[in-house]
């Protein structure tokens, strides 16, 4: 045993091609540390393939069963639904065409979105948007913006959101004779609030918002720690947590139709849109889940490798975070698919294959060829299979309707992230600890972002451009920002569990590694590089690209989604009542009409 550990290849992580551009240069030196001499702590489990003794992560088993998601059925996919919605859909039209007062105009495109409406009035929004940003431009003087902080906040948060480019220079007038922001502001809550939410669309070197976001953090928690207003207070308490720009849509709309149900100035038009709306859009995400649970109970992976998490309903609402428009049925399907296969083999290399077993594995990736599976353990056959038949048939979809074979795309998609894999279990099984640099520029890729963004682009495009694709290739970006946010989010949430469990130091610890650092300090170092990381993509999102709105939704959302799932710890695997609320409320409970409660 001690030879097969000696003779590791530590030499060979050279040989192995994974990280291409680092993501971005980390606040902390490189450390010149070597990795550890190798222990045998580890012997026995590699040892002799007949006593191979396997870590385990005692997954619970999945809250959602089969029959249960196929016994689900909603009313609201009903025809008259669809009359309903459309006649409210024209009066919404109206109101937009109405009004003309700039901060009511402002005012109702914040509050569609919230509700999660603006997708039914983009077009619209862009005729409101436009002159208000042109107009700024023509230099005219509009009093009650340079006076409202409330206005002026929303203004330029709405503006970035739509991608067009305002400077953070119209905070100034809010700021005294020595470049502090006036203290008077902070009787003005409600422009507090607007402040901070407009202070997250920054990018790098934005000082005047870097001090908006710390001016209004600071007065916004002692707002709530007077609790003066309660409604107020409700609402501010929710965007400390986490703002507005970082929040996964469908569960902030669910959360804000409640609120706004409650507002003195509710319009009871918009209301009613918003919870129809929300009910049809859910209907829609039943029977994707429906269609998807049943390629999922075919594929036996879950009875197969029962030592892998079965989260069939969870690997759906990652989906749904991402692009939750009724259109888009065929993505999240096929993402799901992507993501039950990386969630898998995930822990096939973290949990249960051997380090000899896991290198055939890879190596069968990478050839992608189905003679390769000769050499493999039968779980492993399965697996493979499985992986295999279901992204040719995706590749084959594409190949059917638009004529272009995708399949080397998929295949180096699948081929990084296993290679990632491998050099995760090797330093495993060294007893290595990577600097945080040298981690990160692994894990960006091991943490699966690149490979659903890859996959999801092809879900959502037609036509398929070439620019774009060589773009892909290389992993634009706007990829390697979103997948950097997943892997530090999910490392805040899973490391604890994981090293208990035996896996890889993840950043946390590679960080305390390399400073001293203590944990708590680790983890404010990582939600500190999350903050940075997302004003580089707000930075990416502002420069034109190859790519279509869609797919960069896509990107921002997935990183949102991270942030709701690993909010309160592993939302993902460990099956915690976070999650299960809100699979229930997203997914399966439609919103009670406010009409019938009126009644
Ligand atoms: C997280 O597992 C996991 F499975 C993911 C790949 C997260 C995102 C996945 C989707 C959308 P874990 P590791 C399917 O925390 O081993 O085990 O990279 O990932 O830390
Ligand atoms: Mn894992
Ligand atoms: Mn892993
Ligand atoms: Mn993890
Ligand atoms: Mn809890």
């Amino acid at each position: 045993a001690h030879t097969l550990l000696s003779s590791l290849p530590i030499r060979n992580f050279a040989r192995l091609p994974v990280p291409c551009k680092v993501p971005f240069s980390l606040v902390t030196p490189r450390s010149g540390s070597v990795p550890s001499s190798v222990q045998c702590m580890h012997a026995s489990k590699i040892s002799n393939s007949l006593e191979i003794s396997r870590r385990s992560a005692n997954y619970r088993p999945p809250i959602w069963q089969y029959d249960y998601i196929q016994s689900l059925r909603s009313e609201y996919v009903e025809e008259s639904c669809t009359r309903q919605i459309n006649v409210l859909i024209e009066q919404v039209r109206m109101m937009l065409h109405k009004v003309v007062d700039p901060l009511e105009q402002l005012e109702l495109i914040d509050v569609l979105q919230r509700l999660g409406l603006s997708y039914h009035f983009e077009a619209e929004l862009k005729r409101i948007l436009e002159p208000l940003y042109s107009n700024d431009h023509r230099g005219d003087t509009d009093t009650w913006k340079t006076k409202n902080l409330y206005a002026t906040a929303l203004k330029f948060r709405l503006l970035r959101q739509h991608g067009y480019s305002v400077s953070q220079d119209v905070f100034n007038s809010f700021k005294d004779e020595r470049g502090k922001f006036k203290a008077c502001l902070c009787e003005d809550t409600k422009g507090m609030l607007s402040l901070y939410e407009a202070s997250f669309l920054s990018m790098e070197g934005e000082n005047i918002l870097d001090e908006a976001k710390d001016f209004s953090t600071k007065h916004l928690e002692d707002y709530v720690k007077q609790k003066k207003n309660k409604n107020l207070a409700t609402m501010i308490s929710h965007s400390l947590e986490l703002p507005l720009h970082w929040r996964m849509l469908r569960s902030e709309a669910r959360w804000f139709i409640d609120i706004y149900r409650s507002k003195q100035d509710m319009n009871p038009i918009l209301l009613e849109l918003a919870e129809l709306d929300f009910n049809i859009v859910q209907a829609a995400h039943q029977e994707d889940l429906k269609q998807v649970s049943r390629w999922w109970k075919s594929t036996g992976l879950a009875e197969n490798l029962s030592f892998a998490r079965d989260r069939l309903m969870e690997n759906f609402l990652w989906t749904v975070g991402v692009i939750f428009q009724p259109q888009f049925g065929y993505c999240r399907r096929m993402s799901t698919k992507v993501n039950a296969l990386i969630t898998t083999i995930d822990d096939v290399y973290d949990v249960y294959g051997t380090l000899d077993e896991l290198e055939l594995f890879t190596d069968a990736v990478e050839r992608w060829d189905i003679d390769a599976i000769d050499e493999l353990p039968d779980y492993m056959k399965i697996c493979f299979i499985a992986l295999h038949n279901s992204i040719n048939e995706m590749a084959f979809d594409t190949l059917k309707e638009q004529g272009f074979h995708v399949i080397r795309y998929f295949k180096k998609a699948w081929a990084d992230i296993c290679r990632s894999y491998l050099l995760e279990a090797k330093w495993y099984y060294s007893g290595y600890t990577p600097s945080l640099q040298e981690y990160i520029e692994n894990s960006w890729i091991s943490i699966s972002a690149p490979t659903i963004l890859v996959h999801a682009y092809f879900f959502v495009t037609n036509p398929i451009t070439k620019e774009a694709l060589d773009c892909l290739e290389e992993y634009p970006n706007i990829i390697r920002w979103s997948s950097m946010i997943l892997r530090l989010a999910d490392d805040l949430g899973t490391s604890t569990d994981e090293l208990k469990r035996g896996d890889v130091p993840k950043s946390i610890q590679c960080y305390m590694n390399e400073t001293g650092a203590s944990e708590e300090e680790a983890r404010e170092h990582i939600r500190f590089l999350i903050s940075a990381t997302w004003k580089k993509m707000n930075e990416d999102r502002a420069t034109s690209s190859p790519f279509s709105e869609t797919f960069i939704e896509i990107a921002l959302n997935l990183a949102r989604m991270a942030q709701c799932m690993y909010q309160h710890g592993d939302g993902h695997g460990a099956g915690n009542h976070e999650t299960k609320d809100r699979v229930l409320s997203l997914l399966i409970q439609p919103i009670p009409p406010y009409k019938d409660q009126r009644v």
